[in-house]
């Protein structure tokens, strides 16, 4: 560690801020070596705070002060203390203006928080703690400004100077450089602060809002990207659109500016009215970007807008209250990215990954509650459970109140603490107060980690025609927290009649009308709900749209299940039976080839699929979601199958998943090559719902087609679609076919296709980030080393997190290469870390999770990677970033 044992924050140490900030004016002036920046910041003493505030202590850290006044008048130097991460004013009166001046090096800021180049531009990442690497400020989002911001700098290199709200002056200078001063009228916390310096280029268009307000909407890349932003605008008019529609929410500056750039930590950033955006969430052509990529940009688009609501006009109080922004912000967009494409396949996505990512984080070291309650880092807190889990909380909320309450719950939240920074429990109160539903019991989703698991079980009763579903919840300890209590959840669940249909449903009780879906509130350890007049015995379809974030178990027979998967009328159920049928058979040839066994794989799965896919094949007026086929063709991922098990046989995941793959591809061999074939469209490229559904059934089909026995007769077939194909889609599918192959053919043909695909796309960064990826993703033996080939590659490097992400990432998440049995993975994986963290400890620590998961890999390989933990924890000036992961986990 860089400076001794780390302090963890407490969520229960939390105290109002001693000082308010009334306004902040910055003055930034940038140069080739360095940037000099002037602040100016008008305080007052917070009438909340108890305690001595005569001693004011700033946030401030890699920055040389070079001035420092109060009211105009120059401090000497007993009047502060500086040392490496504050600035402390000794005497300080109720209300002063304090100036500073400090001199920072963008340049040289590789870990790309706060000011920092990323390739010829300037620009800024300030959530959470970013804001206190630029100038000397209480830098806490429960301090809310209002800011003016002047950026200097010469011309000719940085003709465009942006920062948050509106341009109010510009001038030129004689010696070359100009200067912009931009004022944002809406009080803002720092972390959503922006600035960006650059020779860009920009598309622009408008947005009428509801009340009749023209807004400039602006889009700005660097010159040979400017080809790639109409499909992002489209994305952020609909966004606005959509907000107004649904949650009755209007944007409230002149202008919206999005900026992309290559180097960025994450996906991108809600700075007010000027986002800021990595380059694969906003960039998009038919022909260098996939389908998931489009979908990403529309997604990403989105949530950033929507977060001008749900995380700007109302902010997070401190860092523990994330998930009040972000679990809202991604329910806002899956709700939104449901209504623009299909929404059956948004939820099976958002479920398949909450449970392939969330649950294994929520079943390891690292858990925490949606709501932590403490941390060392915060930017380690930027995970799946407040994302994704928290963004399951607010829909949970949503299906207890029904749309029409909590909608009339968001609005009161958003009028009640309109232009505050507030926490999950004002959140909660709002909803509960405009809809009179109490959901006492339910916060204990915000303080509680771990999955709860519901085990379920259903009794027919002939004579009494009832059926019984008695629901038994418990859920697992987590790291400080051994006992849980029971979480209040909606179980949405049907009941199938023999012929397939739903049954009407009737609660045992006081009469309601029947209906086809009910939502069981479950709330107890045990409980059991009885439902009557039944006169067959149904077949219960459980946790429908998947209602809430747990696993559930039920004795479903394979027979049940296939009658599921073609009969439940609920998208995500059907889907879901597809899955536990899978798990179910792969669990079979697992536990035959752990005996020495061979069997064959059994026989209703294969039907199964067959009959989903054959009902494409005779569908002539379209009303199969060939999308949603597609997702049920695809297996449970082999990190999907690993979670399934208390401790995963990786070898014995990865052998049995191959076999059933197998059978499937060898089984349906002729039906997959017809679809194949119908799937191809002479359209031009769009990425509408239709036709991103056709070609997702194709490629799936083409991936399943270079497998198997005959394999080697569908390589000709990836290879014209290689040479042939107008979009990164179908191009991408067919390279992954090809190097996922495994016969002779193939390597001669996959060798070409990765030489020509490199060549072709050498100057489009975000398209050899796929080529990186797909290559790390191979689940051909022989990944090892080929990572550590391209390793070595010219075009890797440490310093684009894209880059390094799709190579290391990638590879990491590629669990049988990942856990090689020499171990060799792990150390690939920990070399990198170590090298990465002195560079960027933000994206370093980002992907130490697969190794942290060593208690749940069975055999010698927990010792060989709890062995490269400890490497990483000895090696020296380890980042508090890293070093909280590795040292929880170690
Ligand atoms: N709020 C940002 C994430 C910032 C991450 C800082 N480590 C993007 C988003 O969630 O919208
Ligand atoms: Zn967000």
């Amino acid at each position: 560690m860089k400076d001794g044992q780390p302090k963890a924050i407490q969520l229960n140490d939390y105290k109002v801020p001693p000082y308010l900030i009334e306004q902040t004016d910055l003055a930034v002036d940038l140069f080739e070596d360095r940037a000099e920046v002037s602040s100016t910041l008008r305080l007052r003493r917070n009438p909340e705070f108890e305690g001595d505030p005569s001693e004011l202590v700033l946030d401030g850290q890699n920055m040389e002060l070079t001035a420092v006044a109060i009211d105009d008048r120059a401090l000497m130097s007993n009047e502060y203390t500086v040392d490496e991460e504050t600035l402390t004013l000794h005497d300080v009166p109720e209300a002063f203006t304090l100036t500073s001046s400090v001199v920072i090096r963008p340049q040289e800021n590789t870990a790309l928080e706060g000011l920092y180049k990323s390739g010829d531009m300037f620009c800024t990442q300030c959530e959470a703690e970013g804001f206190r690497n630029i100038t000397y400020y209480l830098d806490r989002p429960d301090v809310m400004s209002r800011f003016s911001t002047t950026i200097s700098a010469d011309k000719s290199t940085y003709p465009v100077l942006l920062s948050n709200g509106n341009a109010i002056a510009r001038s030129e200078e004689a010696d070359g450089r100009h200067r912009i001063t931009w004022q944002d009228p809406h009080l803002k916390p720092a972390y959503l602060f922006a600035l960006v310096a650059g020779d860009l280029k920009h598309i622009e268009d408008s947005f009428t809002t509801m009340s009749g307000r023209d807004v400039t909407l602006q889009i700005f890349t660097e010159a040979h990207n400017i080809d790639k932003v109409d499909f992002a605008m489209a994305s952020l008019k609909h966004a606005m659109a959509w907000d107004e529609q649904i949650y009755g929410r209007e944007y409230d500056l002149d202008i919206f500016m999005i900026v992309a750039v290559e180097s960025f930590n994450m996906g991108a950033m809600e700075n007010k009215g000027l986002n800021v955006f990595n380059t694969s969430c906003v960039l998009a052509r038919p022909d260098t970007t996939t389908d998931a990529g489009y979908q990403r940009v529309e997604g990403v688009v989105a949530h950033e807008y929507f977060h001008n609501w749900s995380g700007n006009r109302v902010t997070c109080r401190d860092w523990f209250q994330l998930s009040l922004k972000e679990g809202f912000t991604v329910f806002r967009d899956q709700q939104f990215s449901a209504d623009m494409g299909s929404a059956d396949v948004c939820r099976v996505g958002d479920a398949s990954f909450l449970r392939t990512v969330q649950y294994p984080e929520d079943a390891g070291p690292m858990a925490h509650p949606v709501r932590p309650d403490s941390y060392i880092e915060i930017n380690n807190f930027y995970t799946t459970t407040v994302y994704e889990k928290g963004a399951e909380i607010v829909r949970m909320i949503h299906t207890l109140l029904g749309p029409a309450r909590f909608r009339a719950g968001s609005d009161l939240y958003f009028e009640r603490h309109d232009g505050q920074a507030v926490t999950t429990e004002d959140f909660v109160v709002a909803l509960e107060d405009a809809s009179g539903v109490d959901l006492t019991q339910f916060r204990n989703w915000y303080r509680q980690a771990g999955t709860p698991v519901l085990n379920v079980d259903g009794q027919f009763d002939a004579e009494a025609r009832t059926f019984s579903l008695r629901v038994a919840q418990s859920c697992p300890a987590t790291p400080t927290q051994p006992e849980k209590e029971p979480f209040y959840l909606p179980l949405a669940v049907g009941l199938i009649g023999p012929d397939g249909n739903d049954l009407p449903l009737r609660l045992e009780g006081p009469d309601a009308e029947p209906c086809e879906t009910l939502v069981l509130p479950v709330g107890r350890t045990t409980e059991t709900f009885v439902f009557t007049d039944v006169d067959v015995q149904p077949v219960p379809s459980l946790l429908r749209g998947f209602s809430a974030p747990v696993r559930l178990e039920y004795a479903y027979s394979r027979d049940d299940l296939t009658f599921l998967m073609s009969n439940d009328s609920d998208g995500f159920c059907r889907w879901e039976a597809g899955q536990r049928l899978a798990v179910d058979v792969i669990n079979e040839q697992m536990k035959a080839a752990a005996d020495g066994e061979v069997l064959a794989v059994d026989s209703r799965l294969l039907a199964a699929f067959e009959s989903n896919l054959m009902a494409v094949v005779g569908d002539t007026d379209g009303a199969h979601d060939k999308a949603m086929v597609a997702a049920m063709l695809t297996l449970p991922a082999e990190a999907f199958l690993a979670d399934q098990q208390d401790v995963a046989d990786i070898d014995l995941i990865h052998a049995a998943r191959t076999r059933v793959r197998d059978a499937i591809a060898d089984a349906m061999r002729g039906v997959m090559l017809s679809v194949y074939k119908l799937n191809f469209s002479e359209e031009d490229y769009a990425p509408s719902a239709p036709q991103i559904a056709a070609r997702s059934l194709r490629n799936t089909c083409l991936a399943y087609l270079a497998s198997g026995a005959s394999e080697a007769d569908s390589i000709p077939l990836a290879v014209k679609q290689f040479e042939s194909a107008d979009n990164m889609t179908d191009e991408a599918a067919a390279l992954r076919a090809l190097v996922n192959a495994g016969s002779d053919s193939a390597v001669a043909a996959r060798d070409k296709a990765l030489a020509a695909f490199y060549s072709r796309w050498a100057d489009e960064a975000l398209v050899i980030d796929q080529w990186f990826m797909i290559q790390a993703a191979s689940v051909r033996p022989g990944t090892l080393g080929t990572v550590r080939q391209l390793r070595e590659h010219e075009a890797f490097t440490l310093l684009n997190p894209n880059r390094f992400r799709a190579l290391v990432s990638g590879f990491a998440q590629n669990l049988s290469a990942f856990h090689d049995a020499s171990g060799g993975g792990y150390e690939f994986l920990a070399d990198r870390i170590i090298e990465l963290d002195p560079i960027n400890p933000q994206v370093a620590a980002r992907v130490c999770a697969p190794l942290t998961r060593w208690r749940r890999i069975a055999g010698s390989r927990q010792t060989l990677m709890k062995a490269q933990l400890n490497r990483i924890l000895e090696s020296e000036g380890l980042s508090r970033d890293v070093y909280e992961i590795v040292s929880k986990s170690a």
